[in-house]
Formats: structure tokens, C-alpha cells, sequence
């Protein structure tokens, strides 16, 4: 038997069972491959053996490649010998058994076996696009033999996960297997059927479908045009639609040549890199280092929302969407309606955009339960205030929810800036209270920030994070802090965007600069969208508490003026009538000029570069300050909340990572001479001052303890 901790190899008769044991997700670490060929060498030699089957232990399949093991320079084994290869020349049958998940190398592996089955929850993918790569391991070559390029391209090229089903359909799969078979019975039943059948099945001889590829010359061309706004400035996706038109007129063994020369390219790429860190910081962020260990979070069974406005509606789909049954009050009946009209037309428009099913739509409106008031919600684990964003309207309903809710519900605010800690002064019970911000559109964005006030329980904390990965969420923990963490690193780059206007720039020049840089939308257009109304109120109130505060006389003249953005036709841009488009106003342009000569301030041109970097780098300052007052765990966090509260590019990374790729010094130094040039506003935070001096980067600052 050869058997080492991470592959081994039993007998089942004449059936070799090799069982992979790489927990968590069974990666292709160092050792697996290797033991994975062991054992098929092994079983080939053996003549007791007559066919084999490949099953992952625990939790899945084979996850792929181990992503950690990327850039580390590890000599990789030359075509012919890698396990891909090795199963593609084998003499006997091999069964691929599939759980969980076969994704990249994974399902790499089980397209060179020769049978493929499954369980009907397993997923099947080739991410690697996701991660700035490609499947590197013939899955480029493989994969359009066996389904066809198109859909080769789209599973290849999106890096989307294939349900078994679907799988199965396309041709993935040879089988699944009924609900609740057992797998690896079901694998030795499959492996011992075709143990004798000759010639083996293998997908390199499988070359009918490639002839799709003759037949719509054009499908190359029209996935580059189809992903050429998400995909630019990227390299990867052109890259995997390259080795899929490999695939279709090159022989295999050229065609994996092709694939290996492409992948190359990409590996240690800045897109990979980012890409590669963007994933770990998203598993990073659920770590909470400064919370007891072994605190299970308290079982969430229903839910209760405040508000059913814009975002008390979203919060509660929130919900529906997965599975949790919610209730939601306002003030009047009118207003409950209202915001149940708006949920039911929210649902509509997935069904009708077909991203949603008419049967789910009603499946989900039927777990959102409008209610007459605080007496109907008092049983729900969770409560989540999303009221009006003023301190005298959230405070009364915190009084309420304190009189009303069982005792052990969790009471949550959706306030996306105001402190948490007088909220939880207006309860008897400070330790059940915290902050849950959402971001707009609520049941959409993904980033949840969960705010800690000073009496916040751990179990608390805990339970607000593990609910926002149950929706959906990727969770991150902010402290309590005007802003949070999001929010308040971003507040510099949205007053520098308006003082650049004072200098010179227009607000068309500012946005094409974020849009090239990657940006789904520049940040005036952002704000047309979001309403300059919202912003204002926040201006007005920081003003109010600091004297110092820099007003912004341009965007306060748009407010004053009744110019909200798109909800009033008009706001940084002019918008026809039915249409989102911005168009440049020059209206806009004079109040710019004018009040930019009343301020007198000297103007001037600017390249985008100093654009970009006036924007980010206020915010990485920012960003500096939270860490430093220990609101924020790990640069890390800062970058998770970018990609997914502000649509920062993925494949930069992340605001601090972009910033790493500067250089701490270079940032300084430039944010010192804007210092020296503007004042205060650029004052380098100690904490960027100290990066810089000892040459540290960003994604290995310390902060301080969360407080
Ligand atoms: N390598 C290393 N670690 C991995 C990993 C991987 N491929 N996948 C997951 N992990 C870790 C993850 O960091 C976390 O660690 C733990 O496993 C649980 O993951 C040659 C070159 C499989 C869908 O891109 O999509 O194959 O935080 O929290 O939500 O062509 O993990 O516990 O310390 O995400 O249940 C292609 C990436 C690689 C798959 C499970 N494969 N993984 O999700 O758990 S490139 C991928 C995922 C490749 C070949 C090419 C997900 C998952 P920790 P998790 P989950």
C-alpha cells in the first residue's frame, strides 16, 4: 500500500481507491501531486488492480492548486510528467469521484481521468481567471473537447462554478449520482463496470466538438468585444480566450505547450499578485484576533428590520434571500406599504432582467412579513434599526426595541456613520447592541462593516459577523468612529475631488481618470447616483462638530441650488429625461469657474496621474489614522471594504495594496509636499510617518488594539 498523510492508496477487490487528504479543500500543496502519482503507478503495476477511482476525504474534491504556493518561484514538473499527464497516459481506468467542489486543477485532474461522477451538490470550475491566471494544468485543451468551445470559453473565461446538474448536461460529468447515493461505492460500481472496457475513454481523443469552433469562426471575437469593459486592463481573460483557440487547431500535446507559454505570462503578473492577495484578504477579514476563542455565535432563526425604506427594504431581502423569515415596521402604514411595494418592484426587475425566477420571487416575498409594529417584532432574534439617519429619530426606536425585544435579541443599527455607543445608551442592554452597516443597494453589495461599540459582547460581535456571511456578506469589523472605517477613509478623497474642481479640473476630467483606472463608474457620476443631498447632510453635521472642518463651496452651490443628482435630473451632470447617462453641464463648469474665482484660487491644469494619486492617497492617509487609532484590524480589512463597498478594482488589490506597489516612501513623501503646499488637510499620519522611516510596507503595519 503506498500511503503517505496526504494520498493514499487502498483495495477494494480489483478496484484501487485513491483518497486525497489535504483539509481543508484537498489543494494541490506540495506532496499531493507527487503522492497522487505514486499511487496511480502503484495501481498500474499492480495486476490485482483492473481499475481505479480518485476521491477527495473530507469536505471536497481537489479546490486546485494551492494559491499560496503562487510567485514562491517552486520548480513546477516539465510537460509529460505532471499528474495531469501521468492519468492522461495510463493504462488502466480511473474514475474521478466528485464532492464538494473540483475546481482548477481539480477539475483538471478529473478531465484527464476517464470517467467523471458526482454528487448531485457538487460544483465543478476552472477560477483560475479569478485569481489573474489560467487553467494551467490542460484545462484549456481538455475542457473544449469534451463540452465544445463556446461553452468552454464562457466556464473558462467567467471562472464561474458549474453545478453538478448542469455539469452533467454539458458533458462534464459522465454521471451523478441519485441524492444520497454514496459516492465511493458508487465510484468502485463505476470503476469495476468499465474496468475491462477498451479503448480507454480519453478526452484527448475526443475531438468532434472542437469542429464548433470551424463552424462560428467568430465566437473568439465576440467574447473578447463581450468582456472588454470588465476585462480592461486586464490580461488574463484575453489570455484564456487565446489557449481556448489553441485548443482548436493545434493537436494536444501543441495545444498544452500553447497553454504552459500563456499561463507563463500570467503567473507572476501584478493582476495575479493582486488578485492572489484580494483572495486571501477576503479570509483574512473573518479573523477577529482580539476576541476569545471558541465563542459560538448565537443561532439566528428570524429577523426583524426598522425602516422600510431604501435600505430597511434591502435589509430585509437581505434576508428573504437566504432562507431567514423577517419582519419589518414603520411608522405608518403608508410607509410599510410603500417600502413593500418597493421590495416586490426590486424582485420584479431581477425576474424580468431573468437573473431571478418568478417561483423563487415568490418563495422569498412570502419570508418578508410586514407588521403593525414593536409589539409584532418582539420575538426575532435579531433586530436591525435602518431608520432615518439622525441621532433624535434613531434614539427613540432604540428605546423601544429595549422595552419591546425577548431578552437575548440582538439589536443592531444601520447607521453608516453615527455612534454606536449613544445608541446603546438609550438600552438596558449595551453588550446585545452593535453597528451593521450595509451598503447601497443593501441586498446587493456584499461589504457589511460591523461596528463595535465599547459594551459590544464579544458573543455579540461574533454572532453580527457569522450572520453576514449567512446573507451573503463578507463581514468586517470597524470601530466605533465618525464614518467607521469604509466611509471614513473614503471622506478625504471625496473632499479633494471637489477642491481639485476649485484648481481646475472638471468633474468629466476626474471621472474618466477613476474610470480608466478601473472604477465601474467615476465618483461624480457616483454621487449624481447616491444624491448630493445625502452628502451635504453629512458636510453640515461635520461642520457643526469641527470648526476646521474644510467646507466645499461647489458642491454645497449644487445642493443650494436644488441640483441632487439623477433623482432631480440634474446634479455634477445633466440627465435627459428617462435616461441615466451624464452628460457634462456647462452650467456646471460656470459655478465651478465662479466660485473657484471667488475663493481665488490659482488654476492650473493637471496630468491624471496626480489626479488619481490626490484622490487614493488622501485616503490611504486616512486609512493610516484608523489603523493607528486601532479601528481597524489589518490594511487588509481597509482593502476588503474598498473592493466591495466602493468598487475599487479588484485586480489592483485594494487601496493599500495599490499603495504597497508605490511604495510607503514614495507615498510620503509626495502626501509631505502636498502637506508643505495645502496644509493641515495633508498632514501625514504618524503612522504612515513611521512606515515610511523604517521603509515598512502598508500591508504589514501594526495597528493598534481595536478599541
Ligand atoms: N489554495 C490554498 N488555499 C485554499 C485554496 C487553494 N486553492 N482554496 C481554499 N483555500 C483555503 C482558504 O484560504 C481557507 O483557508 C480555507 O481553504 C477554506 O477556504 C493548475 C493553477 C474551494 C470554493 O481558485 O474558491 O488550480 O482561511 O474559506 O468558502 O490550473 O476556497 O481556513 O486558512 O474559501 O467553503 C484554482 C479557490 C487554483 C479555488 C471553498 N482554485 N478556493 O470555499 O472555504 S489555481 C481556486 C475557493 C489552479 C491549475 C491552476 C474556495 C472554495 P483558511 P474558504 P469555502
Amino acid at each position: 500500500m503506498s500511503e503517505t498523510e496526504l494520498v493514499r492508496l487502498d483495495r477494494e477487490g480489483p478496484i484501487g481507491v485513491i483518497t486525497v487528504n489535504n483539509p481543508p479543500v484537498n489543494a494541490l500543496s506540495p506532496g499531493v501531486p507527487e503522492g497522487i502519482i505514486a499511487c496511480l503507478r502503484e495501481g498500474e503495476a499492480d495486476p490485482a488492480i483492473a481499475a481505479m477511482v480518485l476521491i477527495g476525504a473530507g469536505r471536497s474534491f481537489i479546490a486546485g492548486a494551492d494559491i499560496r504556493q503562487f510567485g514562491k518561484g517552486r520548480p513546477r514538473p516539465p510537460l509529460g510528467q505532471r499528474v495531469y499527464d501521468v492519468l492522461d497516459a495510463a493504462a488502466k481506468p480511473v474514475v474521478a469521484a466528485i464532492h464538494g467542489y473540483a475546481l482548477g486543477g481539480g477539475l483538471e485532474i478529473a478531465l484527464a481521468c476517464h470517467y467523471r461522477i458526482a454528487v448531485p451538490s457538487a460544483k465543478v470550475g476552472l477560477p483560475e481567471v479569478l485569481i489573474g491566471i489560467l487553467p494551467g494544468g490542460g484545462g484549456t485543451q481538455r475542457l473544449p473537447r469534451l463540452i465544445g468551445p463556446k461553452a468552454a470559453l464562457d466556464m473558462i473565461v467567467s471562472g464561474r462554478h458549474v453545478p453538478a446538474p448542469e455539469a452533467r448536461t454539458l458533458g462534464i460529468l459522465d454521471e451523478v449520482l441519485p441524492e444520497g447515493a454514496d459516492l465511493r461505492a458508487g465510484a468502485i460500481a463505476v470503476a469495476t463496470r468499465i474496468a475491462a472496457a477498451r479503448p480507454l475513454p480519453r478526452v484527448r481523443d475526443k475531438t468532434d466538438r472542437i469542429a464548433e469552433a470551424a463552424a462560428d469562426p467568430g465566437m473568439f471575437d465576440a467574447m473578447r468585444a463581450s468582456i472588454a469593459r470588465r476585462a480592461r486592463n486586464q490580461k488574463a481573460p484575453y489570455n484564456c480566450i487565446l489557449a481556448v483557440e489553441a485548443a482548436c487547431r493545434l493537436p494536444l500535446d501543441e495545444g498544452l505547450k500553447r497553454e504552459q507559454e500563456l499561463f507563463a505570462e500570467l503567473e507572476n503578473s501584478d493582476e495575479a499578485r493582486a488578485l492572489r492577495y484580494a483572495f486571501f484578504a477576503e479570509r483574512e477579514v473573518a479573523r477577529l484576533p482580539d476576541l476569545p476563542e471558541g465563542i459560538a455565535p448565537r443561532e439566528i432563526r428570524t429577523a426583524a428590520v426598522v425602516g422600510a425604506g431604501t435600505m430597511g427594504g434591502g435589509i430585509a431581502m437581505s434576508f428573504a434571500d437566504y432562507g431567514i423569515p423577517v419582519r419589518i415596521i414603520d411608522s405608518t402604514p403608508e410607509a410599510l406599504a410603500r417600502g413593500m411595494e418597493k421590495i416586490r418592484a426590486n424582485y420584479a426587475t431581477s425576474v424580468k432582467r431573468g437573473s431571478l425566477k418568478q417561483d423563487e420571487m415568490e418563495r422569498r416575498l412570502a419570508r418578508i412579513h410586514p407588521v403593525g409594529g414593536y409589539a409584532d417584532i418582539a420575538d426575532a432574534d435579531v433586530v436591525i434599526e435602518a431608520v432615518f439617519e439622525e441621532m433624535d429619530v434613531k434614539k427613540p426606536v432604540f428605546r423601544a426595541l429595549d422595552q419591546t425585544m425577548k431578552s437575548g435579541a440582538l439589536i443592531f443599527s444601520n447607521t453608516s456613520a453615527l455612534d454606536v455607543d449613544q445608541l446603546a445608551a438609550e438600552t438596558n442592554r449595551p453588550a446585545d447592541v452593535a453597528g451593521t452597516h450595509f451598503f447601497s443597494p443593501a441586498n446587493v453589495m456584499k461589504l457589511l462593516e460591523v461596528v463595535r461599540g465599547t459594551k459590544s459582547a464579544p458573543a455579540t460581535l461574533i454572532t453580527a459577523m457569522a450572520l453576514g456571511r449567512k446573507i451573503g456578506k463578507i463581514p468586517a469589523m470597524a470601530g466605533n468612529t465618525d464614518g467607521f472605517v469604509a466611509n471614513r477613509s473614503r471622506a478625504p478623497f471625496n473632499s479633494e475631488m471637489v477642491i481639485l474642481l476649485e484648481e481646475g479640473c472638471l468633474p468629466e476630467q476626474v471621472d474618466k481618470v477613476m474610470v480608466d483606472f478601473g472604477y465601474p463608474m467615476g465618483p461624480f457620476a457616483v454621487g449624481d447616483l447616491a444624491g448630493l443631498d445625502v452628502g451635504a447632510a453629512g458636510r453640515r453635521r461635520r461642520a457643526a462638530a469641527n470648526p476646521n472642518y474644510r467646507t466645499l463651496p461647489i458642491a454645497d452651490k449644487l445642493v443650494e441650488m436644488g441640483r441632487f443628482g439623477q433623482k432631480t435630473g440634474a446634479g455634477w451632470y445633466r440627465y435627459e429625461k428617462g435616461d441615466r447617462t451624464p452628460h457634462p453641464d456647462p452650467e456646471v463648469t460656470r459655478i465651478i469657474r465662479e466660485t473657484a474665482a471667488r475663493m481665488g484660487v490659482p488654476q492650473r491644469s493637471f496630468t491624471d496621474e496626480e489626479i488619481l494619486r490626490r484622490l487614493l492617497f488622501s485616503s490611504v492617509n486616512e486609512a493610516c489614522r484608523i489603523l493607528e487609532e486601532g479601528k481597524a484590524y489589518r490594511a487588509s480589512d481597509v482593502d476588503v471594504m474598498w473592493l466591495h463597498g466602493f468598487g475599487f478594482p479588484r485586480y489592483r488589490g485594494g487601496l493599500m495594496f495599490w499603495a504597497d506597489q508605490i511604495g510607503v516612501k514614495a507615498v510620503y513623501d509626495q502626501i509631505e509636499a502636498w502637506h508643505q503646499q495645502y496644509g493641515d488637510r495633508w498632514a501625514p499620519s504618524k503612522l504612515l510617518r513611521d512606515l515610511a522611516a523604517t521603509g515598512t510596507a502598508f500591508r504589514d503595519a501594526k495597528a493598534a488594539p481595536m478599541v
